[in-house]
């Protein structure tokens, strides 16, 4: 079945490719892995077939939400747009679990309406908005964007947000602001892997105000044409193409102007591996691997990785 990847012969192994909580608990985590890739080679067509079903019943609700908006077609990408239910069923997100293959299968305790999400901090105008009152008043188009996680598997998507300036304009940063500081929901009862006290919930990640305020950095809220299903960060969460996908945090609560450089969640936990740029690049290998190469999920096809995901018309002049 297509959304079983099949590996790849210059892959590391599954140990390696999902390090964002190897260190975490090393022995837990591996044997996890073990587990699912032992059921995935065992995985016959008919189950595989059974398990398609099962996310397609999942994303159903959301998909029945549509976002009638414009693509916008300056932003295009040469390589194939990812199959919705690989994107669906390949997630990172913590909260639920670190196995990606199944966070699609954890979130059905987690309600994403209604929402509210503040701005606070060094603005002139701070506030609380209700996600749906926001997105009435945003400049709301789809746009399709290469995705590059850390781990080397990457995407192609089609978003659907706005611009986080155009938030940012709204609440208008004082002249103190210099850097912008998200944080994901905090509610154990639905993120169960919130209860793991080796993490420092709830997820949390920053930008500098340059980067805040580039005109590809997005405010998400929905995804091939439709509200986004939980998985991906519902009801809202961020997309900063041209670094790693840890920074594009998920289902955010809160965004506070600072003139702290902001701690992030990845660079709390492993310092040495996760840093507060983290812009894509393959001449900087992770500690543990090369970022030369990439990986499409779905198709397996490999790339070779390009300088800021392929975006540095749009942000090399910021670094
Ligand atoms: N709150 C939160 N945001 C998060 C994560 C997470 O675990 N929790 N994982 C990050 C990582 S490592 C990646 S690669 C992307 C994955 O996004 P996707 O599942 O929509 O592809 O979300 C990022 N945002
Ligand atoms: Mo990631």
């Amino acid at each position: 079945m297509p959304y079983i990847k099949t590996p790849q012969e210059w892959e590391i192994p599954e140990s390696q490719v999902t390090p964002e909580s190897d260190y975490i608990d090393r022995r837990k985590f591996i044997k996890d892995l073990g587990i699912a890739s032992a059921s995935a080679l065992l995985l016959s067509s008919s189950t595989a077939c059974a398990q398609k079903k099962g996310v397609e019943k999942q994303l159903e609700p959301f998909q029945a939400q549509k976002l009638a908006v414009e693509n916008n077609t300056r932003f295009t990408v040469e390589r194939p747009i990812t199959d919705e239910v690989v994107a669906a069923t390949y997630n990172n997100y913590y909260e639920f679990t670190s196995s990606k293959s199944t966070v699609w299968k954890r979130v059905d305790k987690f309600i994403t309406r209604p929402w509210e999400i503040e701005i606070s901090g060094l603005v002139e105008k701070p506030m609380t908005l209700d996600v749906d009152d926001l997105i009435k008043q945003m400049p709301i188009e789809e746009r399709i964007y290469r995705f590059r996680c850390v781990e080397r598997w990457a995407m192609v998507v089609p978003w659907i947000g706005f611009p986080m300036k155009a938030l940012l304009e709204k609440v208008q940063p004082t002249a103190e602001a210099k850097y912008v500081r998200m944080l994901t929901f905090l509610d154990p009862d639905m993120a169960p892997e919130q209860h793991n006290v080796r993490m420092p919930w709830p997820y949390f990640e920053g930008l500098t105000l340059a980067e805040a305020m580039n005109d590809l950095t997005l405010l998400v809220v929905g995804i091939y044409g439709h509200v986004l299903p939980p998985q991906h960060g519902a009801p809202i969460r961020l997309i900063v193409p041209w670094k790693y996908g840890f920074k594009s945090i998920k289902s955010i609560v809160s965004i506070e102007l600072t003139d702290q450089k902001p701690r992030t969640f990845w660079n709390t936990l492993g310092p040495r591996e996760y840093d507060f740029e983290a812009n894509v690049n393959p001449n900087v290998p992770h500690p543990r691997w090369s970022q030369a190469k990439e990986w499409m999920i779905g198709s397996g096809d490999i790339h070779k990785t390009v300088i800021y995901n392929g975006y540095g018309n749009s942000v090399a002049h910021l670094y």
